[in-house]
């Protein structure tokens, strides 16, 4: 049995709870280039640049001043109160999402506070820097630890299953992000064309994708999230 609610969301769910978004005039591609710490080829040529990239990140994610925000709440609140019947994709790598309660939960993108080894395939928790001479605690490996994300040009985690939740869902709620990776911006697309889906976007402002959605609701996550969940669960 297909969930009925398939939500997805970006890097702007996260952004009242004090993490950067990508693309917005202070997010995170303003000050450094994808091609030099988010891609096979950038961790390849310089793996320390990457490693530094991403242990700022991850201490900026374990700073206690970070906490799920009333969106990450509300998301929470609705899979308890409809079981079985909400499946949250995120390309988000933090840990939010997970903190606030959502159990039924796809890091489509991977996860910060995960380290993967390139020799054995090796995934575990990690909360501490990672340096690019470390061994693989798993098979003794140097320098094959990378942080377990899925850089531009990978491919995306459990495809399968957010294909198979599209295509049977009667709604499809796109948060907090702004439509320009794919092939998490043509979820939208899918959740149309095959299931028939309503699908509304709450976002800051218009994603690149807005006219493919059926309704918009502009705000910020903290307010919007909460007031759409509150209203979903009293008309259903
Ligand atoms: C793939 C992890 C193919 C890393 C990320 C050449 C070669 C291969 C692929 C491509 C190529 N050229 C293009 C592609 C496709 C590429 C792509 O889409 N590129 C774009 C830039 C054009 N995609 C890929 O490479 C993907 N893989 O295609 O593989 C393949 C096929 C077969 C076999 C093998 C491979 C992989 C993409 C994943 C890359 N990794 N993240 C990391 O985090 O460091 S992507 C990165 O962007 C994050 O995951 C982020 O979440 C994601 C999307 O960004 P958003 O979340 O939307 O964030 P953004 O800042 O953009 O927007 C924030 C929004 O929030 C804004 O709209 C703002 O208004 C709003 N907002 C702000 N504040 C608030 C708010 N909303 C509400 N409340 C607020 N308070």
């Amino acid at each position: 049995m297909q969930p009925s609610i398939v939500i997805l969301t970006g890097a702007g769910i996260s952004r009242e709870s004090g993490l950067s978004t990508f693309r917005d005039a202070d997010g995170i591609w303003a000050t450094v280039r994808i091609e030099d710490v988010a891609t096979p080829e950038a961790f390849a040529r310089d793996p320390v640049r990457v490693h530094e990239f991403y242990n700022a990140r991850r201490r900026g994610l374990l700073d206690p001043k970070v906490q799920p925000n009333p969106a990450h709440q509300a998301l929470a609140e609705l899979e308890r109160a409809r079981p079985g019947k909400v499946l949250l994709v995120t390309q988000n790598i933090d840990d939010l999402h997970e903190r606030a309660g959502s159990r039924d939960l796809v890091h489509m993108h991977g996860e910060l506070l995960k380290i993967q080894c390139q020799a054995c395939g090796d995934v575990r928790d990690c909360r501490h820097d990672l340096g690019a001479g470390d061994s693989c605690p798993a098979c003794g490996s140097t320098g094959t630890l990378r942080p377990q994300v899925v850089w531009f040009g990978e491919m995306p985690l459990k495809m399968d299953r957010i294909y198979a939740a599209l295509s049977a869902c009667d709604l499809f709620l796109s948060i907090g992000t702004s439509g320009n990776v794919y092939p998490a911006a043509g979820f939208v697309q899918e959740a149309r064309s095959v299931a028939r889906a309503r699908t509304v976007e709450l976002n800051l402002e218009p994603s690149e994708g807005a006219s493919l959605f059926h309704e918009a609701i502009y705000g910020p996550a903290s307010q919007v999230v909460p007031d759409y969940v509150r209203k979903l669960l009293d008309r259903t």
